[in-house]
């Protein structure tokens, strides 16, 4: 059984970028993969890109869909082991996840950090309950940690715009009044690594993410020195890894601008979506010609198709 949780779950990494650019040009070739087999997609947390990619990529391959917003219209879900179910969760994962295994051939589940409880939220207790119970592969849909479906999406942005043979790409952080997990930037980061690109990251002091994610990364600190000579700006809001879940910094002048961007060699600009207008990147940079934020997530539909195509196969 193969799982796509997470880069280690990858052993060919250009292969699936090529796959992935491959059910772009002729997404219904592998029509006869899916059928019959259906993906449930549960969602504990809100989406839109996620869940409309995801369902168009099943689709693209045969397969029958079923979303369910779990985290509304569901039970809410036990997922400790041993406790005693006194609260206000009325079924327990080794029955939901057994039960939604026996009606699914592939689950896709997007659940979101709490951003209370370091320890917890890096342990992926959902995903793991859900893979011990459901017993049929599990396909990350952006969990606490990691959101390799977009990563791949990245991947396949970069590979399809890259002007020279090893890029600069830099990860900068940016300004938000709300805590945000460092799903996102973890997994860019973890993605970037076997890449063929010098890869830079940048944060204020406090946001320097877990070492496990950050790798070969180099961190420069100051905003401006890192974006010298970028070919692509990557940009996200994350909260403290370390003072865990808090918002250290607001700064607005690490929002990025026409400014700032003029300090790149020409870059581009990246960044996954939700953005929040005028508080991470300025209007002039999205609506103008380096934003590739459109592609990049219409890409979200490659990405999908590249891994459940890895996924099924596997069955
Ligand atoms: C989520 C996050 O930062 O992880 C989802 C991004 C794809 N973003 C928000 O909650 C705004
Ligand atoms: N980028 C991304 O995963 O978007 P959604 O949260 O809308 O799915």
């Amino acid at each position: 059984m193969k799982h796509f949780l997470s880069i280690k779950d990858v052993t060919d990494l250009p292969q699936l970028i090529s796959s992935g650019i491959a059910a772009k040009r002729d997404p219904f070739a592998d029509q006869a993969l899916g059928k019959n087999k259906t993906i449930g997609l549960l969602f504990f947390n809100s989406s839109l890109r996620t869940r409309i990619s995801t369902q168009k990529a099943a689709q693209n391959l045969g397969l029958n869909v079923i979303t369910m917003n779990v985290g509304q219209d569901g039970w809410g879900l036990e997922m400790e082991e041993g406790v005693i179910m006194n609260g206000d969760k009325a079924e327990h994962v080794k029955e939901a996840a057994a039960v939604i295994g026996s009606y699914c051939d592939i689950i896709g589940i997007r659940s979101f950090a709490g951003l209370q409880d370091r320890d917890k939220d890096y342990a992926e207790i959902v995903f793991q309950q859900f893979k011990k119970y459901a017993q049929v592969p599990i396909i990350n849909l952006e969990s606490a940690t990691r959101h390799p479906l977009q990563s791949l999406a990245d991947c396949i942005t970069i590979e399809e715009f890259k002007l020279k043979k090893r890029p600069k790409v830099v990860l900068t952080w940016l300004p938000h009044f709300k805590a945000l997990p460092q799903a996102v930037a973890n997994s860019f980061c973890e993605w970037m690594n076997p890449m063929d690109v010098e890869f830079v990251i940048t944060h204020p002091e406090g946001y320097d993410l877990s070492p496990d994610f950050v790798g070969k990364g180099q961190v420069i600190y100051d905003q401006d020195k890192a974006l010298e000579g970028a070919d692509f700006v990557y940009g996200k809001n994350w909260s403290s890894y370390n003072s865990y879940g808090q918002v250290l910094n607001t700064d607005p002048s690490w929002m990025i601008t026409e400014a700032k961007m003029a300090l790149t060699d020409n870059g581009k600009f990246m960044h996954c979506l939700p953005v929040r207008r005028n508080m991470k990147v300025a209007d002039e940079v999205l609506d103008g010609p380096r934003s590739l934020v459109i592609e990049q997530a219409a890409n979200r539909e490659w990405s999908a198709q590249a891994a459940l195509k890895e996924v099924l196969l596997g069955l």
